[in-house]
């Protein structure tokens, strides 16, 4: 019987998986994503133990996912860990073996949870990485945890691999190895190829945020970029903060369609109820967190799926 992990390849993921890895030394490390994690899950033999770290479960594959579940736990063993919400109509007890959900508190957190008696304090630290990589590092357990620790120091590492990683979606190669160092207690700030990299990042990102100002377009609370060649996660987020929207849009043309990243800080917004809702309705599909999600929208109705977005945020507001 193989253990194989199944992550994200976001700082939440690739700490998810280092601290599943820590506790699983034997256990091979696999990058998936919500629309693939079906299929990669054929890898795995049935029989097999499998660990998924931080992968949503995706609405247009659910049933099809709950079944494969419902195969390898009974053949084997499944442990599914995360933290985005579950599909609508879908709750905890409907996902076959042994389930770790909480919305509000990171996968790197819940993966550090359920293997924490096996682990030295040492790898408390992967766990506060992984959360300040998701923004969710004022939860209860990440703060008490923090205690241990100088944060500053934490932050730095943990920013480094914020850094280290944009813009290397498909770089499983890199985030392999950052996931064995992790694994073995080395921090970011060890590897030099890290360093370098994030400090390119940054250099780029610097001018993005020069350029962007000029290129911002609004539509009510919304502000929205289409096209602009950074970071759609923090393309949203600096347009927002530079225009002074409760939304932020950043979106690229991807085959006929529009693919964005949409971030907010009102907490009176759920975009990822919003976005499950209206998305479809535009022949696309969208969700995430109630403060960070993302959607797809074919590129013809983009612009009244816009509209359509900024009413539901209007509403959201006046009710609040
Ligand atoms: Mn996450």
């Amino acid at each position: 019987m193989d253990t194989w992990i199944f992550a994200h390849g976001d700082v939440d993921g690739i700490c998810s998986a280092a601290i599943a890895l820590a506790a699983n030394p034997r256990a091979h490390v696999f990058f998936s994503h919500p629309y693939g994690l079906v299929g990669d899950l054929d890898e795995a033999r049935d029989h097999d133990r499998i660990i998924v770290c931080d992968i949503s479960l995706s609405e247009s594959h659910i049933r099809h996912l709950l079944d494969k579940f419902s195969t390898i736990s009974e053949k084997g063993e499944l442990i599914y860990i995360d933290h985005h919400p579950l599909p609508n109509g879908l709750t905890k007890e409907d996902i076959p073996g042994k389930v770790v959900h909480r919305v509000g508190s990171s996968a790197s957190e819940l993966t550090y949870s359920l293997f924490e008696h096996e682990l030295n304090f040492m790898y408390a630290r992967i766990a506060i990485y992984g959360a300040i990589g998701d923004y969710l590092d004022d939860t209860p357990l990440i703060q008490r945890l923090l205690e241990g620790w100088d944060k500053r120091t934490l932050y730095f590492e943990s920013g480094l691999l914020v850094q280290a990683i944009e813009g290397r979606k498909r770089d499983y190669e890199l985030k392999r190895s950052i996931v064995s160092n992790l694994a073995m207690n080395l921090p970011p700030s060890f590897d030099k190829r890290l360093v370098d990299l994030a400090v390119q990042h940054s250099h780029v990102e610097e001018i993005a945020i020069r350029e962007l100002k000029h290129r911002i377009l609004t539509l009510g609370e919304i502000a929205y970029v289409v096209g602009f060649p950074f970071s759609l996660g923090k393309t949203a987020t600096y347009i927002k903060g530079l225009a002074g929207a409760a939304v932020g849009v950043a979106g690229e043309e991807r085959r006929g369609m529009i693919d964005m990243s949409l971030r907010t800080n009102k907490p009176e917004i759920d975009l990822n109820k919003i976005l499950r809702r209206i998305a479809v309705r535009f022949g696309g599909g969208g969700g995430g967190h109630p403060n960070a999600a993302g959607a797809r929208i074919p590129k013809e109705r983009f612009k009244e799926f816009l509209r359509e977005l900024n009413r539901e945020v209007e509403e959201s507001l006046s009710k609040a």
